[in-house]
């Protein structure tokens, strides 16, 4: 991993080739899952010698929780106005249904100093409006948290994201995370309705890592060493995914072996920083990685199953 570091920290030297700036942007980085690291973004930051003028940040999601500083990550994410955008991770979900009194939080949660802000109402507000599915067709990426079900070609993964966004963003969106917990239904259907139709939707964008060939969700991965057809495989595997034309960022998943994305145009940017691996920024113009080993000390979090968020 070291050396890996090393060389990553070398090719972002300023005689790197570059690619000339285009217009007023410069650049679009795609980051992964920041977990509350905010000084592990900052030296990332720097090293991409981010200017917030010039260029934008795409975060994958899950700001929040593990991490040691969520509040001022937060903070300094909604500063950032129209030169950052955060698609929805199942921990900013956690967060919001908590703050609405949904769940309790536990004692491994490091977001109760957010909930004790004096300005934790602005904050979430500015959260819940924060997208599922972000996406830009001059760039030609897409950007979840989690994944998409194989069923859902890329003009029904939009509606879909917008139909949970208008729900999150209404007056009344608390009633939502009275109803958010559970896996089921675990096979999407057009003829869903009310909850259990949101339940699913939310489930894909901020919990998928495995489903089955008939796209049954899987979300804590226990039918991955089944048989047949109901053994589970990383959601953008399966065959004749509708969204394999998209090329999709995503995060959640950070103990992906990355190689299993190879050629899928999926792009899995979670490496773990809130565990102590390390943070990874994707240039969107010309596809270069970079990476910064993390420093954070977050809390332990054994388990990544989907009961355990
Ligand atoms: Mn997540």
């Amino acid at each position: 991993m070291g050396e890996d570091i090393e060389r990553s920290q070398l090719a972002v030297e300023p005689s790197a080739a570059a690619p000339e700036p285009e217009g007023v942007r410069r650049f679009t980085y795609a980051i992964g899952d920041v977990q509350g690291c905010f000084d592990d973004l900052l030296r990332l930051l720097d090293v991409l010698d981010f200017d917030p003028s010039l260029d934008r940040l795409w975060f994958t999601g899950d700001l929040v929780n593990k991490g040691p500083n969520s509040l001022e990550l937060l903070r300094f994410v909604k500063t950032l106005a129209d030169s950052a955008i955060s698609v929805l991770g199942n921990h900013d979900l956690y967060l919001l249904a908590a703050a609405a009194g949904a769940i309790k939080v536990r004692k491994k949660d490091t977001i109760a100093e957010i909930l004790n802000a004096p300005d934790c109402e602005e904050l979430l507000f500015w959260l819940r409006h924060q997208p599922l599915l972000h996406q830009d067709a001059r760039l030609g990426y897409a950007m979840v948290h989690a994944g998409l079900p194989p069923q859902w070609a890329p003009e029904q993964a939009h509606s879909y994201a917008r139909e949970l966004e208008a729900v999150l963003q209404n007056f009344d969106y608390e009633d939502f995370f009275a109803h958010m917990g559970g896996e089921k239904p675990l096979q999407w259907d057009e003829d869903l309705k009310g909850w259990e139709r949101l339940r699913f939707i939310a489930n894909c964008f901020t919990q998928l890592r495995y489903c089955d060939r008939e796209g049954r969700l899987d979300l804590g991965g226990r039918r991955r060493r089944g048989s047949g057809k109901k053994r589970s495989i990383p959601w953008f595997l399966v065959p004749e995914r509708a969204s394999s034309e998209m090329r999709i960022l995503f995060g959640h998943w950070a103990t992906l072996d990355a190689k299993s994305a190879k050629n899928q145009r999926v792009y899995p940017l979670d490496t773990g920083c809130a565990n102590g691996g390390r943070f990874t920024a994707f240039r969107l113009e010309d596809a270069r990685y970079f990476r910064v080993p993390c420093k954070n000390q977050a809390v332990p979090w054994p388990s990544e199953s989907a009961a355990d968020l």
